[in-house]
């Protein structure tokens, strides 16, 4: 690469030669800025202020080869996000830089020259690890009836990243791409259980630019098929959109909302056509006070779905247990402050493989290690007990940063 940057160089001071002669004024190359690298291109320059010798590339490269340990300067006029690493072949421990693209005319400059390899991706977490987060669960004794895509008994997270895809991570540390893009224009996504009346578990997402609530159903294999309208419009009046499993007790699913104008509670049961019914008020104020709800299943022993709720004000965990009356009785506190410290709930069912549905979450700035907060994206996973609450969490991986929603 080097080599072919020279040649183009001297090309052009040849062709001033041979020409007009202002070959004194172009026999020195313009001072290089910048500007000089093309868009689409990452350009990296021997001199600390994008000067002396440019050298480009649009493709990861593993190993600069001449330029290993050379670049002083650099700008990304790509569109990917570039991992500037310390160490050939994309070796993070070494340390790496993850440069956003750049407008033109930007640059970092640095004394010293320490990049040897340059890796372009779609996420800042791809430049140390898989764009998805690692997941594990055991399989359960029972089917739960929800958290489980593709019908192992294991329960499954939908994690969506900062560019906008979906994956499937089945609960053996993989995962698999099931939306390749544009998910970032969802601004609410839900699952727990099938609603489109074929037995397989589905998501629910309501598009920000329309307020329109889609279903897409679960192909059993943690895949999505084509989706289906099931809210024409109007759902950005609505907070907390929560898949809750059978609450009318038709063996059909059904949805919760809080109404943000109101904070009243709303339960749009699910009908036969795999659509939701007419809404029925199932709390009558004060849901605002509210900043996540939880279908987290049946834990009190019923046929029933329960709720967790958390308090903002408190950080308090409160379960609301589903009634045979489709209703929610009087809650019980289970967790007596803290949960201001989740950046995300997933109740995907049974993980621990007892039979009883868990709760996991991933954690947000406030989360506290040994006395300090700012411990975001850790996953804290809680095992349930026979009470209906959960035992103590379990900090299980660190590594759950830099998504954009669990599910
Ligand atoms: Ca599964
Ligand atoms: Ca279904
Ligand atoms: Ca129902
Ligand atoms: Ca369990």
């Amino acid at each position: 690469m080097q080599n072919r940057f020279n040649r183009s160089v001297a090309t052009l001071v040849g062709i001033a030669i041979a020409g007009t002669g202002l070959a004194a004024a172009n026999a020195a190359p313009a001072a290089a800025s910048s500007y000089d690298c093309p868009a689409g291109y990452f350009c990296g320059w021997t001199g600390e202020s994008a000067n002396g010798t440019m050298w480009k590339t649009n493709k990861s490269v593993a190993d600069l080869g001449s330029w290993d340990n050379k670049i002083r300067s650099y700008v990304n006029r790509t569109k990917s996000i570039a991992c500037v690493y310390e160490d050939k072949n994309y070796e993070p421990w070494g340390g790496y830089w993850p440069q956003e693209p750049n407008t033109p005319g930007e640059y970092s400059g640095y004394p010293t020259a320490t990049t040897s390899s340059i890796k372009f991706v779609r996420t800042e977490r791809e430049c140390s690890q898989t764009a998805y987060p690692r997941w594990y669960s055991e399989i359960s004794p029972k089917v739960q009836g929800f958290g489980d895509m593709n019908g192992d008994r294991k329960a499954d997270v939908i994690a969506r990243d900062e560019a906008g895809r979906l994956w499937f991570t089945p609960g053996n540390g993989t995962g698999k791409l099931i939306g390749t893009g544009g998910w970032n224009g969802m601004n609410a996504l839900t699952r727990h259980g099938d609603f489109s009346r074929d037995g397989r578990e589905d998501l629910i997402a309501r598009e920000a630019s329309t307020g329109k609530l889609w279903l897409y159903p679960g192909t059993g294999t943690g895949s999505l098929g084509a989706r289906k309208l099931i809210g024409t419009g109007g759902w950005n009046a609505m907070n907390k959109i929560t898949a809750f499993g059978d609450l009318t007790g038709d063996s059909r699913s059904d949805l919760i909302a809080v109404e943000k104008a109101t904070g009243k509670l709303w339960l749009y049961p699910g009908t036969s056509t795999g659509g939701l019914g007419a809404r029925k008020l199932i709390g009558t104020g004060g849901w605002n006070s509210m900043n996540a709800l939880v279908g987290i299943g049946n834990v009190t022993g019923d046929s029933r779905p329960d709720l967790y709720a958390r308090e903002a004000s408190t950080g308090k965990l409160w379960l609301y247990p589903g009634t045979s009356t489709a209703r929610l009785g009087a809650r019980k506190l289970i967790g007596s402050g803290g949960w201001n410290a989740m950046a995300n709930f997933i109740a995907v069912g049974d993980f621990s493989g007892d039979g009883r549905p868990d709760l996991a979450t991933v954690t947000n700035e406030k989360y506290v290690i040994d006395g300090y907060p700012g411990n975001p994206g850790w996953l804290v996973t809680y095992r349930g007990r026979d009470t209906g609450g959960v035992q103590s969490g379990e900090r299980t991986d660190g590594e759950w940063w830099g998504l954009n929603g669990v599910f």
